[in-house]
C-alpha cells in the first residue's frame, strides 16, 4: 500500500513532456500543495538546473551565446543531473519529496530526436535515482504553440518537437502517468494531485537501469 504520508522516505516525482506543456507551472503548484498539506514537505529540482556551473553553460547554449557539439551537450545535461544526485538522495532519505521538472527522459528523448544513437545516449544517466512516478504531459502541437514564450529558445523548433514526442513514447514505463495537458490549469492540477496521492513507493528508492 502507499506509504505516502508522514513516515518513510520521500517520493521522487518527475514531470516530463513537450516544451510548453505546462510542466513548470504544475511542478510549482504541486510543491505548494505538498508544503501546505504535509509535515514532510517537498523541494523543487528543475533540469536543466541553470544555477549549477554546468547548467550555466547549458543556459548560455540555449540562449545561442555559445556552441556545443551534440555529444558534449548531451553529457552536459547528464552531468547537470549527476551534480544533483547527492542532494536528491539526502532529501529523499530525510523523508522529503523531490519534484524534478524534467529528468533523464528529456535527456534521452531530445538527443535521440537529434539523431544520436540510443545505446550511447542512455549510458550517461544509468544509475541515477529512479523516479517513483513520471507525470508525462501530453499536449497537442497547436495548444503548445498558442502558449506564451514558445520559440524563444533554440530547441523549440516544430519538427524537433515532433521527433521528441515520438522518442518519449518509446520511453514510457509502468510508473508513467499520462496527463492531458491540453486542459486548463486547475483541471491539470487536479489530475496531478490524484496521481500524487496514489504513488506507491518501494521500500528503497531504485536506480535507473533501462532508460
Ligand atoms: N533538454 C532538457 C534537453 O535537451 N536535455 C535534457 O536533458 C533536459 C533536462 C530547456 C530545454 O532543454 C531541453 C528541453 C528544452 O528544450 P526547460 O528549462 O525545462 O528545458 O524548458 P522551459 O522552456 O523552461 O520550459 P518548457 O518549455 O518545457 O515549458 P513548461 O514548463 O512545460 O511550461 P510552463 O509551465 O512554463 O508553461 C508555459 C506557458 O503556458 C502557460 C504558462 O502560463 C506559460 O505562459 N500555461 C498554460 N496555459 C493554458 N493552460 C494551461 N494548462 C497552462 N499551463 C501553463
Ligand atoms: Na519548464
Amino acid at each position: 500500500s502507499s506509504e505516502n504520508g508522514t513516515s518513510g522516505r520521500g517520493a521522487l516525482i518527475v514531470f516530463e513532456g513537450m516544451d510548453r506543456s505546462g510542466k513548470s507551472t504544475q511542478a510549482r503548484r504541486l510543491l505548494n500543495h505538498i508544503n501546505a498539506t504535509t509535515k514532510h514537505g517537498a523541494i523543487l529540482q528543475p533540469f536543466p538546473d541553470r544555477n549549477e556551473p554546468i547548467g550555466q553553460l547549458i543556459d548560455r547554449y540555449l540562449k545561442r551565446e555559445i556552441d556545443f557539439s551534440e555529444k558534449a551537450l548531451h553529457l552536459a545535461f547528464s552531468a547537470n543531473r549527476w551534480q544533483k544526485e547527492p542532494l536528491i538522495l539526502e532529501t529523499i532519505d530525510k523523508g522529503v519529496d523531490v519534484i524534478c521538472d524534467r529528468y533523464a527522459f528529456s535527456g534521452v528523448a531530445y538527443s535521440m530526436a537529434k539523431g544520436l544513437d540510443r545505446s550511447w545516449v542512455r549510458q550517461s544517466d544509468v544509475g541515477l535515482p529512479r523516479p517513483d512516478i513520471v507525470l508525462y504531459f501530453e499536449v497537442s502541437p497547436e495548444v503548445a504553440k498558442s502558449r506564451g514564450g514558445f520559440g524563444e529558445e533554440r530547441l523549440e523548433k516544430e519538427e524537433l518537437q515532433r521527433n521528441v514526442a515520438k522518442e518519449m513514447q518509446g520511453l514510457r514505463g509502468e510508473n508513467w502517468i499520462i496527463i492531458n495537458a491540453n486542459n486548463d490549469e486547475d483541471t491539470v492540477e487536479r489530475d496531478v494531485r490524484i496521481a500524487y496521492e496514489n504513488i506507491i513507493k518501494t521500500k528503497e528508492l531504485g536506480k535507473l537501469t533501462e532508460i
